[in-house]
């Protein structure tokens, strides 16, 4: 395969990937009664289109950035999972606009995710490791974790809060995109929070900031900015292709290499902005 440039990339992946949410027209859902709850319509068309925005990894390499500024100067902020802002809004800023959450965090009781107020600020957006075929129904039927029993029981403690599910197919084509651009076959799991928040915020921003996705110089063994636990694999990646991931982001980048050493700082384009 010849390897492809920045800006043939970046097309690549406008072209190919589509941001899409659950609706409750969907099969198998339209035949639920809680399908009523899903939002009628799609993420892209409610939110945005934001000028410029931050992804927040929860890279331990942003414990004594400083950032948090810089972050919260940008018009929309997403963040990942249960990665906190307080006591920590030096380093990773305070604005949350979008919290994207993988559905062990919704399922899982350390996380109290029904009952702790760091998921009520800000829009959440969910997705679940769905099988590879995409196909709606088997994954209603064998989803990784609870994740429509959850959103039901989310819903109705927080009926305002705006909650959106990713469409499995989202997750897969992004997969896809990596795997075509490897030389080598990839694992076949899903791509991480951090990757799917990246496209996500590429299609409702004009320029996207990544934060200590590619490491700085403070590359730390540290899993996360906000909890006493090390192991590389968090950096490297073991469940997710997080490596691929990486290296295709890096290709992607229209910053300078120095941004990522001194402020572990990526810039992407969004797609609107992009001229394919
Ligand atoms: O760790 P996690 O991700 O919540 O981190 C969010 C995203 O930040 C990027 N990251 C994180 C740490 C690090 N040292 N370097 C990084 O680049 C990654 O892109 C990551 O996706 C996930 O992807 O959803 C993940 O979730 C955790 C875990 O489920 C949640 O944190 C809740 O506890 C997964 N860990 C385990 O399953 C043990 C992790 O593999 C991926």
């Amino acid at each position: 395969t010849p390897k492809l440039s920045g800006p043939e990339l970046l097309c690549q992946l406008k072209d190919k990937v589509e941001v899409a949410t659950l609706t409750p027209d969907l099969q198998p859902f339209s035949l639920l009664p809680w399908a009523t709850q899903l939002p009628p319509q799609q993420l892209t068309s409610d939110l945005g289109p934001y000028k410029s925005c931050a992804v927040v990894s929860s890279a331990g390499s942003l414990r004594y950035s400083g950032l948090g500024k810089e972050i919260d100067s940008h018009e929309a902020v997403l963040r990942f999972n249960a990665a906190p802002t307080t006591g920590y809004e030096k380093d990773v800023g305070s604005k949350t606009t979008i919290r994207l959450i993988n559905s062990q965090v919704m399922a899982s009781d350390d996380h109290r995710f029904l009952s702790s107020s760091l998921y009520s600020s800000g829009v959440l957006v969910a997705w679940d490791p769905a099988p590879f075929s995409a196909d709606l129904t088997k994954w209603f039927n064998r989803t990784d974790y609870p994740i429509f029993a959850q959103y039901q029981r989310y819903r109705r403690l927080h009926p305002l809060q705006p909650f959106y599910i990713l469409h499995p197919r989202f997750e897969w084509q992004i997969w896809q995109r990596i795997q075509d651009n490897m030389a080598e076959p990839i694992q076949k799991n899903p791509p991480s929070s951090g990757m799917l928040g990246t496209v996500l915020m590429m299609s409702l921003c004009e320029v996207v900031h990544v934060y200590e996705f590619l490491p700085s110089r403070r590359k730390t063994e540290l899993c996360h900015y906000y909890q006493r636990f090390y192991d590389a694999a968090c950096t490297l990646g073991a469940y997710h292709p997080l490596l691929y991931e990486k290296n295709l982001v890096k290709r992607m980048n229209q910053g300078s290499d120095r941004d990522i050493y001194t402020n572990g700082r990526v810039t992407l384009p969004g797609f609107r902005k992009l001229n394919c």
